[in-house]
Parts: structure tokens; C-alpha cells; sequence
């Protein structure tokens, strides 16, 4: 199996994460996505990764697909719960935490265009989203020191490559440590494993 990634997409990390997590042994091949030849359109239409190309030339996407898929392929350390109500908590856990990456994406593509030309509103609109995100995440995980039901799980892993991801790209516009401090614990327990570790996002 080889994974298209990026070094800095929180998709791509999230599912880095789950096989170390799982000790899967997957491919690593990054990818350029603006290079004319970047092969991940061929796998995914819509060009994004991560990607996931299994032995028979197939593939996966998104990140939440590869993920479920790495977490079945073997019974040990289970990131997805097999109990329902536990399992979509955990699923939105992660659909929250991924929704906040959406929105800080959009943010930093727009940011990139020439600054006469950005849609201060589109962005305005877009921050609120992120800003949202943390409340309700930081709010919802409390004392606890998990996301979901006392357990590791693929929630945590969600909103740790996050928040990994606004400590690259929008350190200066949140204070994770001041404002989401709940968060905050959780991602200095997550930081102290390997997984985390081996892939941490690097400012270019
Ligand atoms: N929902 C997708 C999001 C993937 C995504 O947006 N990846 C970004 C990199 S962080 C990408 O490939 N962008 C290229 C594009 O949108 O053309 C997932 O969870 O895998």
C-alpha cells in the first residue's frame, strides 16, 4: 500500500497517525500538488490527498475512508469503536475537528491571492468557523482526558493534527494555550506520542 500526501495536510497526518497507530506498514510518497505531473488525479478526481493506492491498483480517499479502512484491517488498538453511540461520537469528533481544517484551508488559499483581490467577508466568514470549532471542541472535552468515552481514538488523533495544523499556519491569530486550554492539554499528551512525533507538521 503507498499513501499520496503532502507533507503539511492535517488529512494526510491524520491517517499517517492511524497506521503508526496501528502498525501498519504503508508507503510514503509525497507529492507536489500544483507539478503538472502529480499523480494524484489519477487516483482521485478531485486531486486532493492523502490517497491511499492499494496492491491491486485501487484506491482510497478521503481521510476519513482510509482511516476506517487502516483501523479494520487489523484487530489491535481499535481508533473507531465498534459500539454505535461511541463510534459517532467519535465520527464527529472528527468531522468537526477536519471541518475546522476545512475552513482554515480556505482561509490560507485566500490569503494567497493578491491582497486587493481577497473577499474580506468570505474570510471573515471562514475564521468564525474555525473560532466556533475550538469553542465547541474545547468545551465538549472538558477535564477529560480523551475525546470520547475515556479512550485513545481516531477523535483525539482528528483534533490533534487540528490543532497541529493552526500552530502552523495561524499561531498569530489564536492562542490555543490562553483560549482553548482543555485543548491544549489534550494536544501536550498527544505530542508525547511516537506517532505524533514522527509527524509533525514543517513550516515552508
Ligand atoms: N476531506 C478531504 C480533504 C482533503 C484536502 O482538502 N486535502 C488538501 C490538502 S490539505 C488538498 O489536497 N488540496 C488540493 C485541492 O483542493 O486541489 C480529506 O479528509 O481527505
Amino acid at each position: 500500500m503507498k499513501l499520496l500526501y503532502t507533507l503539511n495536510s492535517p488529512y494526510a497526518r491524520k491517517v499517517r497517525i492511524v497506521a503508526a497507530e496501528k502498525h501498519i506498514e504503508i508507503e510514503l510518497q509525497e507529492v507536489a500538488l500544483a507539478a503538472p505531473d502529480c499523480p494524484v488525479k489519477q487516483y482521485n478526481p478531485l486531486g486532493k490527498v492523502p490517497v491511499l493506492i492499494l496492491s491491486d491498483g485501487d484506491s482510497l480517499y478521503d481521510s476519513r475512508v482510509i482511516a476506517e479502512y487502516l483501523d479494520n484491517r487489523t484487530p489491535l488498538a481499535h481508533l473507531i469503536p465498534k459500539d454505535n453511540t461511541a463510534k459517532s461520537a467519535v465520527r464527529r469528533w472528527e468531522a468537526l475537528a477536519d471541518g475546522v481544517c476545512d475552513a482554515a484551508v480556505a482561509v490560507m488559499l485566500e490569503q494567497r491571492r493578491v491582497e486587493d483581490k481577497q473577499d474580506v467577508a468570505y474570510i471573515a466568514k471562514q475564521m468564525d468557523k474555525v473560532t466556533r470549532g475550538l469553542t465547541a471542541l474545547n468545551n465538549d472535552l472538558g477535564q477529560n482526558k480523551w475525546c470520547v468515552d475515556d479512550a485513545f481514538s481516531l477523535a483525539d488523533i482528528a483534533v490533534g493534527c487540528m490543532l497541529g495544523y493552526l500552530g502552523l499556519r495561524f499561531a498569530q491569530q489564536f492562542d490555543i494555550a490562553a483560549d482553548y486550554g482543555n485543548l491544549a492539554r489534550l494536544q501536550q499528551a498527544l505530542l508525547k506520542r511516537q506517532s505524533f512525533k514522527d509527524t509533525l507538521p514543517v513550516a515552508n
